[in-house]
């Protein structure tokens, strides 16, 4: 049996979206801003793809949605468009405040912004891995221009308070930005509630394509292009328009808004009775208190087991999960949200992500279930380099 439960990683597409994206690797391949048949008879799939994300954000037409590679992309798109916008004209506000755990296109790209003069406060998470607003807020200056928080976190699926944050970053005129990349299809997301200037997206993570994101801009809130040398975007981000993956992104946000109520009721309840099981395990400790996170997400240390020996335990019997973000994971790292949240040290080192999604079955989670307890006692049998006493 093979069981994904790699989720906050990436999505498989859904089948839908497949099926949809196909005739434009085909018959529909023109390039859309060709002035020929082929190029127009394009375009209006591309305009309800894109309203398709309108929708999903519930924004006015006249905001913008940047067509992005990815959320890395986003992310870098936006704090160095402050950067160049409003820091390097007024270095009088140079200061950005974000949380110490957001994915590290926010924090590599904030320390490489440090090196040009802009300060950069990190807001610490609590025992939880939670953020609170008060200390958000109490990190903001005279000086600061820009907030950039996520929506939910991807190693803990905790959520942060956003509408909060948004709202005061509004009073103060401050800017706030926010990667929603794993509150998309989890939670309600709808910016007409949610006051944000700036939200990422990006289409993998909710059974969209890999390759292929989104910028939410404000009107009012537009920022310099980064990328020049085309008038795609309406010039704001030259480069071919990625019309399949464009049309899948559609396909997909829709589906994963579609979906919210699902993944709140029935994989939720999925997700939970796995951790109620794992929670069993003696000297297991599971981040983050459930109603406060994402409806698909677990996090747990296990007490004498190394992280990596489990997931390789897990990957043989065919179950995949991650010791946290694909995007260290070659390296023998600790989980960097667990040393975050400051607690024993060990617990960084025995992490195990466990992020499920709405193709998750019940089948495949009584499986893991039998999987893990067996692999956690096979390895602490074996632990006594870990030195767990039992
Ligand atoms: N932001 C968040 C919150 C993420 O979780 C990720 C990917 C990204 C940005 C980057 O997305 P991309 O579209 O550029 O790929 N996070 C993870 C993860 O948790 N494990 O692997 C990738």
């Amino acid at each position: 049996m093979r069981v994904y439960l790699d989720n906050n990683a990436t999505t498989k597409i859904d089948p839908l979206v497949k099926v949809k994206m196909q005739p434009f690797f085909e018959e529909l391949y023109g390039n859309p801003n060709s002035l020929h048949a082929y190029g127009m008879e394009v375009r209006p799939h591309l305009n309800e793809a894109l309203g398709a994300v309108y929708d999903a954000l519930n924004i006015p037409d006249e905001d913008d949605v940047l067509i992005t590679s990815c959320a890395t992309e986003s992310n870098n798109s936006v704090l160095k468009g402050v950067f160049f916008k409003h820091i390097l004209t007024n270095p009088d506000k140079n200061h950005i405040v974000t949380t110490a755990v957001e994915h590290p296109s926010v924090l590599e790209t904030l320390l490489f912004l440090e090196e040009h003069g802009v300060r950069v406060t990190f807001v610490d998470v609590d025992e939880n891995g939670g953020v609170s607003a008060q200390a958000v807020k109490d990190a903001v200056t005279d000086q600061t221009i820009l907030i950039s928080m996520m929506w939910a976190n991807n190693e803990t699926g905790m959520i942060f308070p956003v509408a909060e944050v948004a709202k005061f970053a509004r009073e103060k005129g401050i800017l706030f930005h926010t990667d929603a990349v794993q509150a998309i299809g989890k939670l309600p997301v709808d910016l007409k509630k949610v006051r944000v200037d700036y939200l990422t997206l990006s289409a993998h993570k909710f059974h969209g394509p890999k390759g292929i994101g989104a910028l939410y801009v404000r009107k009012g809130c537009e920022l310099p292009n980064l990328f020049h040398g085309g008038e795609q975007m309406g010039g704001k981000r030259a480069g071919t328009l990625n019309v399949p993956y464009i049309v899948g992104m559609g396909l997909a946000i829709r589906q994963a808004v579609n979906h919210v109520e699902v993944m709140n009721t029935q994989v939720r309840a999925l997700r939970d009775e796995l951790e109620d099981a794992l929670a069993k395990i003696p000297d297991t400790f599971i981040v983050g208190p459930r109603h406060m996170r994402t409806p698909n997400t677990i996090l747990l240390s296990i007490r004498g087991v190394e992280g990596e020996a489990m997931l390789w335990d897990l990957n043989r019997a065919g179950i995949a999960a991650s010791t946290g973000s694909a995007c260290a994971s070659e390296s023998l790292h600790a989980n960097p949200v667990m040393s975050a949240i400051g607690q024993d040290p060990e617990l960084a080192h025995t992490a195990i992500r466990l992020s499920l999604s709405r193709f998750t079955t019940l089948e495949e989670v009584e499986y893991t279930i039998e999987v893990f307890t067996k692999a956690v006692e096979r390895l602490r049998s074996i632990s006594s380099t870990y030195g767990y006493k039992g």
